[in-house]
């Protein structure tokens, strides 16, 4: 699994080398590929889309983001590694993952990622500086505009959990929000890949009610996870997120729900359970990535 970009799956990367892996399958696959640079980072940094379809006029659309947040390095290696899923097969794919257009986002906070890789190994949130403190940083996993402001976000700007100064108030917030506006009317799906502790989860989370297809979101997440554990032998559980992980307002994925009406909404939270927690060997990132990816195939075979 090497390529002229150097990507592979036995070890995490930087930004550049994930970037030069998005352009080098945009140029294999000119016609089915098209990459978009939807905005850039407080420090300067392009956030990048990857569109994959063969009719993006006609085929239901899936997102799929990671790299919310900075020190959970499984996300964006997993991502990936679905990006490299998808196109090394490409021609012999089912119908089902074919017949979708697939718009990919393997690092949605690359500030806080870069700075993860080199400063702060447990740094969480984005980069960007605070009026009114010293201290850096939104975790961009509050900031989205529903239930903002609510439980399990904070109003400190040196928190982890720093909600930001308004809804959307950072730059790969409105970057997200103002790309997925555009193209509400049929996405699919929402997938936004997190570690750690083994959970695909559904919303809400911002609230203790369940959405109204709830029955039919556990339905497919048991199927993901009963896959999941034929695969690789892990152990994941299925749930909506405020009884599995407790309420916390402002998600990305509670967002796609509330603002795009968008039905498969997913947040999967890979390995491992606690044992390294964010740091998670390298030796790990091939079969948690196959995790993720059974997650994928499974939402895109349930959109059918
Ligand atoms: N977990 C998520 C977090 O942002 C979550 C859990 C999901 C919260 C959806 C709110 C909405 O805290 C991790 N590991 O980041
Ligand atoms: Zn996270």
């Amino acid at each position: 699994t090497r390529n002229g970009s150097g990507m592979h799956w036995k070890d995490y990367h930087d930004l550049e080398t994930i970037y030069a892996f998005m352009r080098e399958i945009r140029t294999k696959f000119p016609n089915v590929c098209r990459l978009y640079t939807i905005g850039k980072t407080a420090e300067g940094r392009d956030l990048k889309v990857l569109r994959i379809s063969e009719n993006p006029r006609e085929y239901k659309k899936i997102w799929i983001d990671g790299g919310i947040h900075a020190r959970e390095w499984i996300s964006p290696a997993t991502v990936t590694f679905i990006l490299y899923q998808l196109m090394s097969n490409w021609e012999n794919q089912p119908a089902h993952i074919r017949g979708l257009t697939w718009y990919i986002m393997p690092v949605m906070n690359p500030d806080g990622y870069e700075y993860s890789r080199t400063v702060n190994r447990l740094w969480r949130k984005n980069r960007s500086p605070s009026r009114r403190a010293k201290c850096f940083g939104v975790d961009l996993n509050r900031n989205f505009d529903i239930g903002w402001n609510g439980y399990g976000s904070s109003t400190n700007p040196c928190s982890d959990t720093y909600r930001g100064s308004q809804p959307a108030s950072e730059l790969e917030t409105q970057a997200v929000v103002e790309f997925l506006s555009k193209r509400k009317y049929n996405l699919e799906s929402y997938l936004t890949y997190h570690s750690y502790g083994q959970m695909v989860v559904y919303p809400w989370a911002y609230k203790a009610v369940k959405v109204k297809d709830a029955s039919v979101l556990q339905r497919v997440a048991n199927t993901a996870v009963q896959r999941i554990a034929q695969k690789t032998g892990a152990n994941y559980r299925a749930s909506v997120t405020h009884e599995a992980l407790g309420i916390a307002g402002g998600g990305s994925d509670d967002w796609s729900r509330a603002a795009l009406n968008v039905k498969y909404v997913y947040t999967i939270e890979l390995r491992d359970r606690g044992n390294f927690g964010f740091v998670l060997p390298p030796r790990f990132i091939k079969d948690t990535a196959l995790e993720g990816w059974t997650l994928a195939e499974t939402v895109a075979q349930a959109i059918g």
